[in-house]
């Protein structure tokens, strides 16, 4: 069976996998399920995932969730060698900075996305504003210190660390907020773009997720 990726496009774990999936040409079909589309609450679903999220992924007899882990997963699979390297010395620094990325970076940005898109303007208080972008800035200023003087997260090779810290940029750099000047981190957000995968994984609208 080709690998089965579950999840709407327009969900940023998803466009994480969708991204992976294409960089590494992988065979796969993916299936529209979560908000809007089939329901992730069945049971087959569940089975897949007992959180009830997208994404979910099925390789043969193996069914994983968390976006995070199948990005490991298809990098270990399908991405040895520079992508993944096999080597645990080259690989846990970039592993620290796929970490970060998912759990620090994106995870903020996911903060910024629930005030800037997902939440009427009716009902936004802008000190909230004000406390996301406060706990944001510095994060931002941490990845763009990283890439000054490098073309990738690692160095000179694109990994799964790229994926992991450059997944949420195209929010990050779309969405209303008092964004800094970070000159580094937009020169890379540059060159993700020069990336077709990036281009039409990782870049999906996200009108279709906004409150009125
Ligand atoms: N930590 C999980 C988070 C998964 C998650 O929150 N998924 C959201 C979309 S980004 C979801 O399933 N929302 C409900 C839905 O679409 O039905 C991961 O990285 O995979």
């Amino acid at each position: 069976m080709m690998l089965r990726v579950y999840g709407r496009n327009n969900s940023v774990n998803v466009q994480l996998v969708m991204w992976t999936v294409h960089e590494l040409d992988i065979p796969h079909e993916r299936l529209d399920f979560g908000a809007g589309h089939a329901s992730t609450r069945s049971e087959a679903f569940l089975a897949m995932n007992p959180m009830g999220l997208v994404p979910a992924i099925e390789d043969g007899p193996v069914a994983l969730f968390e976006s995070a882990a199948i990005l490991r997963y298809l990098a270990a699979k399908y991405g040895e060698g520079t992508f993944w390297p096999a080597d645990p010395v080259l690989r846990g620094p970039l592993d620290s900075w796929a970490e970060w990325g998912k759990n620090s970076f994106a995870a903020q940005v996911l903060e910024l996305f629930k005030y800037d898109v997902r939440q009427s303007p009716a009902t936004r208080d802008p000190a909230d504003l004000d406390r996301i972008t406060a706990a944001l800035t510095p994060l931002a200023e941490i990845l763009d210190t990283r890439l000054q003087g490098r073309k990738w997260v690692g160095g000179d090779d694109f990994t799964f660390a790229d994926i992991a810290c450059g997944h949420p940029l195209h929010r990050f750099f779309t969405m209303t907020w008092p964004r800094p000047a970070l000159p580094a981190l937009e020169a890379y957000y540059e060159r993700l773009q020069e990336r077709p995968a990036y281009r039409d994984h990782a870049m999906v609208s996200y009108e279709a997720l906004r409150a009125k």
